[in-house]
């Protein structure tokens, strides 16, 4: 069998291919919630490049893994390195990254976790732990205080929510007296920073024992806004196998991306951070532009593609966006939402959605539509629904907008595809869609239950006549007639 990657083995790596620092030098200033191939494939590259630039050796991160330990098996073996692989139509090209420095389970023993974020050496704590890590309220951005875990943190126990770990390493770091830290949320919401703060004041405020902590945070902590962007699908066996032929070692960490890789960040830290801009990373005083103008056009033709991509068919989104006319479709999506855009200075929009169209048609990336399907009720708010909201209050009909509303009411309906491949619905509201959907016979049946789920719609958007309509229009078309025909039928007009 093939030797596994490790940090002896590295000597056998091709030189283009080696860490572009050497990961024996580092010591870790990141601490980093939710270790998935995301982060490995977007910061962890940012910040081993800003090191290259920078000379610095202090900026090694500690991979937390929230849910299971499968990402420590994968990498501690291997001395926490794992290959990059950068597709495009003709060609990949693997680096091994060697940022990551230690990794630990949050479910296991939450200890570690909190003494990493309580170290004076700490600097930066990140995140990316998905729309749903967050357990929020998408409708009011609050806590939700219902939620059983988020209970059973704010009781006392070792905390296993993100946002009760978070907060108790901020309390620790104050008993520690360790100094002011940043909190760096790098997950597709809008207003992230906000909403993170947010979110650990509302843990702090229910906190039976939190005295004086939230006074504490509002001085020693910053919360910067972030726009992240790069496509990384889920790894595959096939991935791996590449990587092993590439690299001549066996490789349980690969990652799999796009040639492309965005990071716009609000310059408004505590503390010292690595030179990210020196890696390409911009940094700003307001990420809002941007944030929004990724999530509308980027992340709302995504779920648009996968919900009436996967209904025809298609396994990955790049088959989607050549399928019945769906890339006709999301270019219309992006004109329609543009008028919503503040752009930022000097950025060329038009030139930015047809470089959306060529990525998502990236035919190496193999991008599943059912994973990017995944969790829909706490992503159409938004990347549909906001902008739809705004053109409905400016008296412009949201005519595509609403029929990639229809696309994923039919979505979680359907159970099956035009070609009898499965829709699984993975979204933590799936009992919720379920209940509201049960017994409702007809489009129109389905569209009010569907609509009604206030915890995604909320109330004013639900009992706007013209997007009711125009909701309904789609899902009647998409149910009696088919995605192709439906798509058609709609941006004919
Ligand atoms: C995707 C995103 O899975 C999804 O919902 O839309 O992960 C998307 O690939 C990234 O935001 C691209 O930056």
């Amino acid at each position: 069998m093939t030797r596994r990657l490790d940090l002896a083995a590295l000597a056998d790596v091709p030189d283009s291919m080696r860490p572009r620092v050497d990961p024996r030098e580092l010591s870790v200033g990141i601490v980093h919630l939710g270790i998935g191939a995301f982060h490995r494939a977007h910061q962890a590259v940012f910040t081993e490049d800003a090191m290259v630039a920078s000379g610095e050796r202090a900026w090694g991160v500690c991979g937390v893994s929230q849910r299971s330990r499968r990402v420590v098996d994968q990498l501690a073996p291997q001395d926490d390195l794992y290959a990059v692989l950068e597709r495009s139509a003709g060609a990949t090209a693997a680096r091994v990254v060697g940022t990551v420095r230690e990794v630990l389970c949050g479910c296991d023993d939450v200890d570690p976790v909190l003494e990493r974020i309580a170290a004076p050496s700490t600097r930066v704590v990140s995140l990316t732990v998905t729309e749903k890590g967050y357990r929020l309220r998408p409708a009011t951005g609050h806590l939700d205080m219902a939620d059983a875990e988020v209970t059973a943190d704010l009781a006392g126990r070792p905390p296993r929510t993100v946002v009760g770990q978070l907060v108790r390493g901020l309390e620790r770091r104050r008993r520690a007296d360790a100094g002011p830290i940043t909190v760096l949320c790098c997950d597709n919401l809008p207003a992230n920073g906000v909403v993170v703060a947010r979110l650990v004041s509302d843990f702090c405020d229910r906190m039976p024992d939190s005295v004086g902590l939230g006074a504490w945070i509002a001085q020693a902590v910053r919360f910067p806004c972030t726009m992240v962007d790069r496509i990384v699908p889920a790894t595959v066996a096939g991935d791996r196998a590449e990587a092993a032929r590439l690299l001549g070692l066996r490789d349980e960490g690969t990652v799999v991306t796009e040639p492309f890789s965005q990071w716009v960040i609000e310059d408004d830290f505590a503390a010292a951070r690595p030179g990210w801009e020196r890696a390409g990373a911009t940094l700003t005083d307001d990420v809002a532009p941007y944030e929004t103008m990724k999530l509308r056009l980027l992340n709302g033709s995504h779920s648009t593609l996968a919900y009436l991509g996967a209904l025809a068919g298609c396994e990955f989104m790049a088959d989607a966006v050549r399928t019945a006319d769906l890339g006709p479709l999301v270019e219309g999506l992006m004109a329609e939402v543009r008028p919503t855009l503040a752009v930022p200075d000097g950025f060329d929009v038009a030139a930015y959605s047809s470089t959306l169209l060529e990525r998502f048609a990236n035919p190496a990336l193999r991008h599943r539509t059912i994973q990017v399907a995944m969790d829909g009720s706490q992503k159409l708010p938004q990347r549909l629904l906001h902008g739809a909201s705004e053109l409905l209050a400016s008296g412009v009909a949201p005519r595509l907008t609403a029929f990639a509303i229809a696309g994923w009411m039919r979505y979680v309906t359907a159970g099956v595809s035009e070609t009898g491949s499965a829709l699984p619905v993975d979204d933590p509201l799936s009992p919720r869609l379920a209940a509201a959907t049960a017994g409702a016979g007809s489009a129109a049946a389905i569209c009010d239950a569907l609509l009604g789920v206030t915890e995604i719609f909320g109330a004013q958007l639900a009992a706007d006549a013209t997007f009711r309509g125009l909701v309904l229009d789609g899902l009647d078309r998409l149910t009696r007639t088919g995605v192709a025909a439906a798509v058609r039928a709609t941006l004919a007009g």
